[in-house]
């Protein structure tokens, strides 16, 4: 008997389930979609922190995109993320942990929400700016000589699963200039040329807003 596809739980312009997104489709894994609203209390069953991503793979259920990019790692060992050199690897964790820890939280919907209302939108976007910028600009420094197609080498790795997805929120989400980040810009470019990185877009998902973000 076929084994059953893993399903992704996930919104489309969600940028913590476009990395796994991207995580599945360079590791060619076929998954089911399944949409989920932001207003599903269901959805706590299967998270109980109520955030997207998760997966089901069988009786293996895990959130959490960091986590379920590892789970993946561990059982989908085509296209390896994490590369045996120590020091590059340290280095593709610490690049994934600053999108995920110290840039996307506090740009995200449910910040900005407990600020709508005591802020402006301008105020609320400056805040945003600021911390995509002191993320952005500490992922410079560590690049700073990269002379790389893509973040660790030529071969894209987990920092790019994750960089991709934030530098496509700052720019579609919030305005942000990319010039002032030369590496970020000229990999973000080659991210986009990549079918594994298009196929995982928020416009090319199945609930995709009509509308522009
Ligand atoms: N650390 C989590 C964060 C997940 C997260 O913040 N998800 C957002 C979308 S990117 C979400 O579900 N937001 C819904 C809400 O704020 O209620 C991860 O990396 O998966």
């Amino acid at each position: 008997m076929a084994a059953m596809k893993p399903v992704l739980y996930s919104a489309a312009i969600s940028s913590c389930s476009y990395r796994v997104r991207i995580a599945l489709s360079l590791k060619g894994v076929e998954y089911e979609y399944r949409a989920v609203e932001w207003n599903d209390t269901d959805y706590e069953k299967i998270n109980p922190i109520k955030y997207v991503p998760a997966l089901q793979d069988g009786d293996i259920l895990v959130s959490d995109s960091l986590a379920i990019i590892l789970y993946l790692e561990d059982k989908y060992p085509q296209h390896l993320l994490l590369p045996q050199d120590l020091k590059r690897k340290a280095l593709n964790l610490q690049i994934a942990n600053i999108v995920c820890s110290s840039i996307q939280p506090l740009q995200c919907y449910a910040v900005i929400g407990l600020i709508k209302g005591k802020l402006g939108p301008d105020e609320s976007l400056q805040i945003v700016h600021h911390y995509i910028d002191k993320g952005f600009r500490a992922i410079e420094k560590l690049l700073e000589g990269c002379d790389s197609k893509f973040a660790t080498g030529d071969e894209v790795q987990l920092a790019d699963v994750f960089l991709a997805p934030q530098i496509h929120a700052g720019v579609t989400r919030f305005d942000i200039d990319m010039s002032k980040y030369p590496h970020l810009e000229r990999f973000y470019k080659a991210y986009m040329e990549i079918p594994a990185f298009q196929a995982a877009r928020p416009e090319n998902q199945p609930d995709a807003p009509s509308l522009p973000q």
